[in-house]
């Protein structure tokens, strides 16, 4: 069987032109153009890539009309047999709005997997719960919050008050935030980005995060903490009742209960690929003249191994390229 790895430069290839592209908006107000530079560079570069791509998670269904829609085929080879065929759960720009405001931890990502290893996630929320390495066996989201961070501390043989935990600054999660304001935690509230710190968690730059974010995401971010050696549990939020009746026409699966990391990516012969946008937990993109550097890490999840690579572009080279795609 071939190894995921041997087609992991194309990815790469795809997170950093989507970056490039995206980078080049940054601080421009609006999110949604900013987010189809990043879809153009993505879908470009996987269309001209020799591989037999799916879209597992992408950014919408086919009768809404985006590119990069749940089931799209892209690649050179899709009807080559020999060669592995993938699916891929992408967001080309996690977190829309920091790259329009210029602000922290905008990325482009995606995981990749062997066909039909990656969880198709619905377009819904989800509880997350992330930890480290050390406190993986003691947690889960059927414990208390205080039963969690009780064990975690014990584990880690840290006293509550420095544990650090990273909640989402959302009305939903403010009963989170409430329980862990009493116990007292040293808490960090972010205004977006839970894929970032997910990865923060699972390398150690903080102890927990907990709540209610994407469910798409959390499907891309569970693949970088299987990688890791860290903890993603995960559990559908529906936040109407129309959320929760679509999951459950589209599902084969008990929607109400909690995925752990391994349904959520099933396969050792996957990656994580991520590349920076706005500066953050992987450095953004800077731009010097006409030469784009760009910072992305790969996470071997078979190997556990996580990579950083630098590269160095033409901007005029990479918007001509991704320009003439499009067309
Ligand atoms: C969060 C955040 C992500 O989506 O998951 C958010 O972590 C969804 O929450 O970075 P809201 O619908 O309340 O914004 C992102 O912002 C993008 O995936």
């Amino acid at each position: 069987m071939n190894s995921i790895l041997e087609y992991k430069k194309y990815f790469i290839r795809a997170t950093e032109n989507a970056a490039i592209a995206c980078a080049q908006l940054r601080g421009c107000k609006d999110k949604n153009k900013a987010d189809q530079a990043a879809v153009n560079g993505m879908r470009v570069t996987l269309k001209d890539s020799p591989v037999d791509v799916r879209v597992a998670i992408g950014e919408g269904e086919i009768d809404e009309a985006p590119m990069l829609y749940i089931g799209e085929k892209l690649g050179t080879k899709i009807k080559d047999d020999q060669i592995l065929s993938l699916d891929i759960a992408v967001d080309p720009l996690e977190c829309t709005k920091n790259c329009a405001n210029n602000s922290p931890n905008a990325m482009t990502v995606m995981a990749v997997s062997e066909r039909n290893h990656l969880f198709r996630a619905p377009d819904t929320y989800m509880n997350k719960l992330v930890v480290g390495k050390i406190s993986k066996d003691i947690v889960s989201l059927d414990y208390s919050i205080k039963e969690n961070i009780s064990n975690i501390s014990n584990e880690m043989n840290k006293p509550i008050k420095r544990l650090k935990a990273i909640v989402l600054d959302r009305e939903r999660n403010q009963y989170i935030v409430d329980e862990l304001n009493e116990l007292n935690v040293d808490l960090e509230m972010i205004s977006d980005g839970d894929v970032a710190a997910s990865l923060r968690v699972a390398t150690g730059e903080a102890d927990v995060y907990m709540g209610i974010g994407s469910a798409p995401e959390g499907v891309i971010a569970a693949t970088a903490v299987k990688g890791l050696g860290g903890f993603f549990e995960g559990r559908l939020h529906f936040h109407t009742k129309e959320a929760r009746e679509r999951a459950l026409l589209m599902s084969d699966y008990k929607v109400d209960e909690k995925i752990n990391m391994d349904k959520l990516c099933s396969s050792t012969n996957s990656i994580f690929v991520a590349t920076g946008v706005c500066d953050g937990w992987i450095p953004g993109v800077s731009f010097d003249g006409d030469i784009a550097t760009t910072q992305s890490f790969i996470i071997d999840v078979g190997n556990n191994k996580i990579e950083k690579i630098k590269n160095k572009y033409s901007v005029k080279d990479i918007n001509e390229y991704i320009l003439k795609g499009v067309k």
